[in-house]
């Protein structure tokens, strides 16, 4: 028999800065193989060992792949399949219903970034449900602290190309992870190091990023913003600050310099728990090498003081000189830059007034009587693109909320995932391979076009395909509600003024797969010296903000000693190598690698409790109790204790997750979460 074998060029949807082009084999219909982009800049031909196994995930047995409606009571699992014309009459009669009775803000979108894409995330997370005044979701569980602070100091957020670290003499990674949340940062990185350039990493963890630094600075959690604000009081008082540069590029500097005398060197060390030399060190020699180039993403900013964290980083590029310089700056993300036309995206100027935001974070408190004190009990949840069982905080309130009775939950889903098995109907969704999406990755400067490799598996449906049919259940007519997923990138490219402007059309992208955006070929972010603030330069002190204050996390120890008397030990719950956040976790040969779900102590937190390494234990508080394997290793500082995101519960020994412990209390800034800022205790248990 003759085969036909095609070669299909895609896009890694996943968050994740690295934003990858993929190619995938096609053989009779079948995908076989893929692989990354040999011409796509960044991923250069290979993909990360989770992306690399995505036919596991695409062909896995226990995808969902018809509608399927509960067949007994809610979490219990059992579900029975319907066909799609049933599920989406259930589901246009149902909301019709809610909406008679308690208006449409009862309805609560939840979804975040299981694919970040143009049409299968932004816009299917906003349309419809415009359309129908919904809740608006607050999607904070992430890094909105850092991102707004990043806004408010930088005017957008741009960042350099991973290359660019080929140029850099010092490179911080401040409370970052690449090894594992950004794996093709790394040959740049090592490459620079090669060519003499010093790496410093400050977390309190020692990450595989860090093993490979010259220097390993480990601060207690949430305390960054001290150690900023000190390392900036040694550049203030050594005379190591560019003045030049401050005159001509920085507002607010005296505001800031006001409060960095409030931190010299014994403060902030007393409060980060480093000492005082080591924080003058880091300034000395932060100062004495140009280019010096700081990485800050997501982990230091779910903190309390998350947005003034960032903000209180953030300046030290500026208090140097640093940005502009090619391979130095800093490094967040590239989000910012293409601004998507918003209109064009969420077509709101056609919909109802916006309904009332409910804070994603807050997803059990909101589902346990709090969504009240601003409108209407939530009745009615539709999940997609997020699995909130696992991945955000406090568990156990999300659980008591999603047992409701008098709550209609549908769930949009790849797997019966933890929190699928509280769904009343399950809609069956495709992988990335079956749909048409348009990504571009948070830490570079490429869009790529998804073009589907294979036909969708039994009965999925894409994100925008569910909405297209339910717009139509629910008897909307917009054409906007109608489009395929290509005529909605052809509007949104137009729509958008760097797109337009620059000849990027729905054609080029499905021509060329990836595409750079238009920018100068040497292009170094605020290379100009002009920063889209108020003021044109970089904010250390906005107006109505003034300078980052440093405020003590208030569950830690310093913040809070009463409860810390009971629950002693700081919890970090970072990214698993092996997964994204929850996604892959049910895949056989990534949960082998990452073995299973392990707690790691500092040996002189395991001996007074008696604890030694691969011991079970339980980790607790008053949030909830979640048994994992005891690693005593000298990996990170004393009195902070550290585990990973992502396991499911319902494939953990104790049908349980990280997220029982952590905490939902909202940071100071954009409503971020805060997950690192939780206390707990650990003891050890018999072994049955
Ligand atoms: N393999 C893998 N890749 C991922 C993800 C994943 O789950 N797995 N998740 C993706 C997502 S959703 C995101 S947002 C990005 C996040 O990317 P990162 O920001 O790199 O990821 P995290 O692992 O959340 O946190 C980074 C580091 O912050 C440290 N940290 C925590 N608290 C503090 C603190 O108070 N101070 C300092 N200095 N450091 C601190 C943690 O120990 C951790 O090593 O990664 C993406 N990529
Ligand atoms: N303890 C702790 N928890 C954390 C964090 C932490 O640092 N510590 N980090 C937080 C961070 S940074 C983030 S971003 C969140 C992420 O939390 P979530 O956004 O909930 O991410 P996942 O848990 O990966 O869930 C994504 C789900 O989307 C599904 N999915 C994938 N593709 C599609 C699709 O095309 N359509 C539909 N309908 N579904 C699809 C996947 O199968 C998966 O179940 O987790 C947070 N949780
Ligand atoms: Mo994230």
């Amino acid at each position: 028999m003759q085969h036909t074998i095609e070669t299909i060029k895609g896009a890694c949807p996943h968050d994740c800065p690295d934003g990858c082009g993929m190619i995938t084999t096609v053989r009779d219909g079948s995908a076989i193989a893929v692989a990354g982009d040999p011409n796509h800049p960044m991923t250069r031909g290979w993909l990360c060992v989770k992306v690399s196994r995505y036919l596991e995930r695409v062909y896995h047995p226990k995808r969902v792949l018809t509608p399927l409606r509960r067949a007994g009571a809610k979490s219990a699992g059992h579900f029975e399949p319907i066909a799609w014309d049933e599920a989406l009459a259930t589901i246009a009669g149902r909301w019709r219903a809610i909406i008679a009775e308690y208006g449409a803000e009862a309805i609560l979108p939840y979804s975040y970034t299981g694919v970040l894409g143009l049409v299968q995330c932004m816009v299917a997370e906003s349309r419809l449900f415009n359309r129908l005044g919904a809740s608006q979701l607050e999607r904070s569980i992430c890094g909105a602290a850092g991102e707004l602070a990043i806004q408010q100091t930088l005017g957008g957020r741009l960042a350099p190309e991973y290359s660019d670290l080929l140029h850099s003499r010092l490179v911080v990674l401040w409370g970052s992870n690449p090894h594992s949340t950004a794996p093709h940062l790394m040959p740049f990185l090592r490459d620079a190091q090669r060519n003499g350039c010093e790496l410093i990493v400050i977390d309190p963890l020692r990450t595989p990023s860090a093993a490979a630094a010259n220097w390993h600075l480990a601060p207690l959690p949430g305390t960054d913003g001290a150690l900023a604000l000190g390392v900036a009081n040694v550049l203030i008082a050594e005379g190591l600050v560019d003045h030049e540069y401050v005159r001509q590029h920085v507002a607010g500097y005296e505001e800031f310099a006001a409060l960095a005398a409030q931190f010299p060197p014994a403060r902030a060390a007393a409060i980060t728990g480093l000492s005082a030399g080591d924080i003058v060190e880091l300034a000395r020699r932060y100062a004495a090498t140009r280019p010096a180039h700081i990485r800050t993403t997501d982990g230091v900013q779910r903190h309390a003081s998350g947005g003034n964290t960032i903000r209180a980083i953030a300046a030290l590029p500026a208090l140097t000189g640093n940005y502009g310089l090619r391979g130095g700056g800093l490094a967040y993300s590239t989000s910012d830059v293409i601004v998507w036309d918003a209109e064009a995206i969420g077509h709101a100027s056609e919909c109802p007034p916006p309904g009332r935001t409910i804070n994603m974070n807050r997803l059990g408190a909101a589902l346990l009587g709090e969504a009240e004190e601003n409108g209407p009990p939530i009745k009615a949840l539709y999940i997609f693109n997020t699995n909130p069982v696992v991945s955000a905080p406090n568990s156990g309130k999300i659980i008591a909320g999603l047992q409701r009775e008098d709550l209609f939950t549908v769930v949009h889903e790849l797997f019966l995932t933890d929190t699928a098995r509280y769904a009343d109907i399950i809609l069956p969704a495709t992988t990335q391979l079956e749909h048409v999406d348009l990504n571009k990755g948070y830490g570079h400067h490429y869009l790529t076009y998804n073009r589907p490799a294979i036909a969708p598996l039994g009965e999925a449906r894409s994100n925008w395909d569910v909405m297209r049919a339910l717009a139509e259940a629910l008897g909307f007519t917009e054409p906007w509600l109608r489009q395929t997923a290509d005529d909605v990138i052809a509007e949104i490219l137009q729509a958008t003024p760097m797109t337009r402007e620059a000849g990027i059309t729905l054609e080029r992208l499905q021509a060329e797969g990836t595409v750079r955006l238009p920018l100068p070929e040497d292009y170094v972010p605020f290379a100009d010296g002009i920063f889209a603030t108020p003021s044109g330069k970089v904010e250390l002190a906005p107006e109505g903000l003034g300078p980052p204050l440093y405020r003590d996390n208030p569950e830690s120890p310093a913040g809070d000693p009463e409860l810390a008397a009971r629950y002693p030990l700081m919890l970090i719950s970072s990214g698993a190598h092996h997964f994204l956040s929850s996604s892959f976790a049910n895949m056989p040969t990534l949960r082998r690698k990452q073995r299973e779900p392990i707690v790691t102590l500092h040996p002189d937190d395991a001996a007074p409790r008696g604890i030694v390494d691969g011991d079970t234990v339980e980790i607790f508080n008053d949030r909830g109790v979640v048994r994992m394997r005891a690693r005593v290793a000298d990996e990170l500082r004393r009195g902070v204790v550290g585990t990973v995101k992502g396991w499911w519960h319902s494939l953990s020994p104790d049908g349980k997750g990280v997220n029982w412990l952590t905490s939902d209390r909202l940071a100071d800034t954009a409503g971020n979460s805060t997950f690192h800022a939780t206390l707990v205790d650990i003891r050890k248990i018999a072994d049955t």
